[in-house]
């Protein structure tokens, strides 16, 4: 486990730990040293975050708790040994430590995308861009004890260069990111600037250039400017993509996510996902319909045959702000007729926008689309409960309530994923 948390101590002012603990064995404490980072106005690429936008962020110390007992209840607390030998501390949180790779256990994941921050006294001064964002953050604060580990996928504060911003959203989040695994992908407003390597060479992130949101979330990735990282979780293997660095055939991401997809052992980790901001799979969004392309343009063309290869579970995306759940699908062509309950051979990918979290949400297209089969335009979050290796429940719920407004179920069997399909299939040969 890691825990990140900002202090105005630099490297040569204060040593930053923290202190932890199994639940009940406060005997067997232990220290954790954690790393220093920051980033300055220079390391901004411009717009706002290189001007009227910018505000020192401090220092930001990750530390890595290691060797956790899986399903273990620990305490922790962070430190700062200072220079006269004074110590000061945090308050005392708690988290669950994460399931042994491929146990066979309950494992309950939240995936949303595109949430930003709100005003809790109403006034949301500049604009309200993000209306659901406090419903969407207090149903899941009141749900806690009833899941494992949070996915966003990216868009997370739509800072857009007014960096103190980030300091507000990571406030707002703090209930639950200091509880359990808080994982992020990243997004056009974490990333995109022109003219800075950015995939898309727009504007959204307001001169950010991927900087903050680097610095600020702790990935498992190679490099965290290319913010593609694999992560085990009990009986699921995510592998979660950087929409914003060019993701086609032949490029460095490309070869990671075939690798990602490739290194799931099945048998253990049943329950492949594969997660990205803007939708390379499938919508029904008013913009794709627009353009004609019901997704990303090059997304689908150049992955698709990757999710088929590996039999990839579901795609979850963000970046559209609405919800939508696409059928079992393989180059447009639903391969199932069922609409609630999934068994037999994997023959193709279910798609599932997320994007509902909490910013302004986005309208549905008039045209109608064949592999849609539930939309909402209302804000929500997905919630994937995995009761074992053969059991798995999609629920979407509302923000406004925390009710399960579409659900799906997918009962498998180990044969299930190695039996060969169309573009799915291991060599054979004749030779006994
Ligand atoms: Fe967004
Ligand atoms: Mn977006």
């Amino acid at each position: 486990m890691t825990v990140t948390w900002s202090s105005g101590y630099n490297i040569d002012e204060a040593v930053p730990f923290v202190e932890w603990a199994m639940k009940g064995h406060h005997q067997a404490q232990s220290r954790s040293p954690a790393g220093t980072l920051t980033f300055t106005q220079n390391d901004m690429c411009g717009g706002a975050a290189r001007g009227v936008g910018w505000r020192d962020p401090g220092f930001i110390h990750t530390a890595f708790l290691k060797n956790l007992w899986p399903n273990m209840v620990y305490m922790y607390r962070m430190g700062h040994m200072l220079q006269n030998g004074e110590y000061v501390w945090s308050k005392t949180y708690s988290f669950k430590a994460s399931p042994y790779p491929g146990q066979d256990s309950l494992q309950r994941v939240i995936i949303f995308g595109d949430m930003g921050k709100g005003e809790r006294d109403g006034s949301n001064a500049y604009s309200n861009k993000h209306p659901g964002a406090i419903n969407t953050t207090d149903t899941l604060i009141k749900d806690l004890d009833n899941y494992d580990i949070v996915l966003h996928i990216g868009d997370m504060s739509y800072a857009n260069g007014y960096i103190s911003q980030w300091d507000q959203f990571l406030a707002q989040m703090e209930p639950i990111s200091s509880k359990v695994p808080y994982m992020v992908a990243s997004g056009n407003h974490e990333r995109d600037w022109p003219n800075s390597g950015s995939f898309y060479d727009v504007d959204d992130s307001g001169g950010e250039c991927g900087v903050p949101a680097e610095t600020l979330f702790y990935v498992p990735a190679e490099n965290r400017a290319k913010f593609w990282y694999s992560m085990d979780y009990g009986m699921f293997h995510f592998c979660v993509a950087d929409t914003e660095h060019d993701w086609r055939i032949g490029t460095e991401q490309y070869a990671f996510i075939e690798k990602c997809l490739a290194s799931a052992n099945r048998h253990k980790q049943p329950w492949l996902i594969f997660v990205a901001h803007r939708v390379l799979g499938y919508s029904s969004n008013e913009w794709y319909g627009l353009e004609g392309s019901f997704e990303e343009p090059m997304g689908r063309e150049h992955l698709q045959h990757l999710w088929q290869k590996y039999k990839v579970d579901i795609a979850f995306f963000g970046h559209v702000h609405n919800y939508e759940r696409v059928c079992p699908i393989y180059q447009n062509q639903c391969v199932n007729n069922e609409k609630s309950h999934y068994s037999g051979t994997v023959n193709g990918t279910i798609h599932i926008v997320a994007g509902g979290g909490g910013s302004h949400l986005s309208d549905f297209s008039e045209l109608d689309t064949v592999w849609s089969i539930h939309k909402d335009h209302d804000f929500g979050f997905v919630k994937l409960t995995a009761f074992n290796q053969s059991s798995l429940l999609m629920e979407y719920k509302k923000s406004s309530d925390g009710e399960v407004y579409d659900s799906f179920t997918i009962t498998r069997e180990y044969k299930d994923v190695l039996a060969c399909v169309h573009d799915g299939c291991e060599p054979v040969t004749l030779a006994a």
